[in-house]
């Protein structure tokens, strides 16, 4: 059964109303916040890009401790089956798997200085952590992600008011050009696209797998690339990229011997809270929007220099 959209006159963000795709200026602020581990120069990069690319940030010893809790999870250790998703195609193949922080090695690292304080800058607040999960890219069968805009997705079945998030993806393998790196459309944060379709039921139980709804048309897609430039996060495990919610980004398969293994954290502001889902019929559940998440804390390490 799909459903009809929440309340399309006061939302500023329709998509998936039954209409076509369609490009509409963004009039959010783009950074939020000035005060923080990052300069000048990187804020006025992030407002052009959409994000921002760092290269071995993490200590060689987080990504070991990080490592050995994604085999901990494997295993089964902290389990939660509901919060774990297969690859299309094949119910044996783990593709991502939710809520990080029952893990204490991962709800350290979302608390990160390297992390939580630019989250906390880009977006002027404090901040909770909207969604957790690891995507795992194992060698040979890890299946890419088509081209979106997670905004899209929070805004349509978790109720998310404003492009006021930033995700951060953490590299715990190597990210190459060959093992299904993360691509982003530079500068398409500046646009919000209206996708075409409506939210069928339950969506998140096939789209985790393979998403067909919040995907815009490569007519649109095409005139993304041309208005902005495309990019591509690689580097040594321990790196980085900060991304703003409404970047359209996606990923190829991991046709490669070797494993893309990559932590993912969502950041959203605390002046942000999800209300009702404006185009779906319930929300989703808590492993994936988390409604009841507390502010992150502050620790007291520092931004290396
Ligand atoms: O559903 C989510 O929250 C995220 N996952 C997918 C596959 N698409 C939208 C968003 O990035
Ligand atoms: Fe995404």
């Amino acid at each position: 059964m799909n459903t009809s959209p929440r309340r399309t006159a006061d939302d500023r963000y329709p998509s998936r109303i039954g209409g076509s795709a369609e490009i509409s200026e963004r009039t959010a602020p783009l950074v939020w916040g000035d005060d923080g581990p990052l300069s000048g120069h990187e804020l006025r990069r992030y407002e052009r890009d959409g994000f921002l690319m760092f290269s071995g940030l993490l200590p060689e010893s987080t990504v070991a401790e990080c490592l050995e809790a994604v085999s901990e999870l494997e295993r089964g250790a902290y389990s939660n089956s509901s919060a774990e998703v297969a690859e299309p195609g094949d119910d044996a193949a783990l593709r991502s798997l939710f809520q990080l922080d029952r893990h204490p090695a991962f709800a350290a690292l979302m608390a990160r200085p390297e992390l939580a304080d630019v989250a906390r800058q880009l977006l002027g607040s404090d901040v909770t952590i909207h969604q957790s999960r690891l995507n795992l890219k194992r060698a040979f069968e890890g299946r890419g992600f088509p081209w979106h805009s997670d905004f899209e997705t929070w805004h349509v079945e978790d109720g998310m008011p404003e492009p006021r998030a930033v995700s951060c993806s953490v590299a715990l393998t190597p990210n190459h050009a060959h093992n299904g790196p993360l691509h982003l459309i530079a500068g398409s944060h500046r646009w919000f696209v209206s996708c075409p379709g409506r939210t069928p039921s339950d969506h998140h139980l096939e789209s985790l797998r393979r998403q067909e709804y919040g995907v815009p048309d490569e007519k649109t897609l095409t005139e993304l690339g041309r208005r902005g430039s495309l990019d591509t996060f690689t580097g040594p495990a321990g790196s980085v990229v900060f991304f703003e919610c409404n970047v359209m980004h996606g990923s190829g398969d991991n046709i490669s011997p070797e494993p893309r293994t990559n932590a993912f954290f969502v950041y959203n502001s605390v002046e942000n809270a999800l209300e009702a889902p404006y185009g779906a019929e319930k929300p989703r559940p808590e492993h994936l929007a988390a409604r009841s998440a507390e502010p992150v804390g502050r620790s007291a390490g520092s931004w290396p220099s």
